[in-house]
């Protein structure tokens, strides 16, 4: 059987963010150990309370070519110590799969990396959409005082490798300093 066509609503100022999803994940502080450098910041903000720091709402869809799945992702505004909030960050499983992102509200940079070293920095405020071509890592940086939103489209059989940048990091690190972001090598980040 055919499937049937899926239509739901994005109201960018609405306070919930999809009006259907089947699929909500929730990131805390603690479950980011290991991907801030300042872990004095880091242990301290858990020892407050844990925040929550993104928000993942998705249609899922067979894990299948020719599938999309699609969703919204809510990050907070906030800094653990210099490191603006940001998400995990990964590769796709399948590398060679790219993804749509939009922004719906708020200020943040995309981070891009790939596999042989190419990286980049996009400004991803709202309004502007981002082409993840095949084979590059992302991770998104709120860098403004509001929480970041945006719509995001990608092939349903592109699954997640979170591994490579858990334990390797992004090449570069988004830091704020007098108030603005600036962009630095990652004294942490080690080949792979
Ligand atoms: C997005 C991301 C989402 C959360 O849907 O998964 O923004 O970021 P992390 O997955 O890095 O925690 C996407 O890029 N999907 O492929
Ligand atoms: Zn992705």
């Amino acid at each position: 059987m055919n499937a049937l066509p899926i239509a739901f609503a994005l109201a960018p100022d609405a306070a919930h963010v999809m009006d259907h999803y089947d699929r909500h994940t929730v990131r805390h502080l603690s479950s980011m150990a290991g991907y801030y450098v300042d872990q004095t910041a880091f242990d301290a903000l858990l020892a407050a309370g844990d925040p929550v720091l993104y928000e993942v709402w998705g249609i899922e869809r067979p894990a299948v070519a020719g599938e999309l799945i699609s969703g919204v992702t809510r990050l907070a505004a906030g800094q653990v110590g210099q490191e603006y909030f940001m998400t995990k960050g990964h590769f796709h499983a399948v590398l060679e799969t790219g993804e749509i992102y939009y922004a719906l509200r708020g200020q943040g940079l995309l981070v891009l990396e790939t596999p042989e070293g190419d990286c980049s920095v996009q400004a991803f405020a709202a309004g502007q959409v981002v082409y993840i071509p095949p084979r590059w890592a992302h991770r998104t940086i709120n860098t403004g005082t509001g929480e970041l939103r945006f719509f995001w489209v990608c092939p349903a059989h592109a699954g997640h490798d979170y591994g490579t940048i858990a334990d390797h990091g992004f090449r570069q690190l988004v830091l704020e300093s007098a108030g603005s972001p600036i962009i630095q090598a990652n004294p942490r980040w080690s080949p792979r």
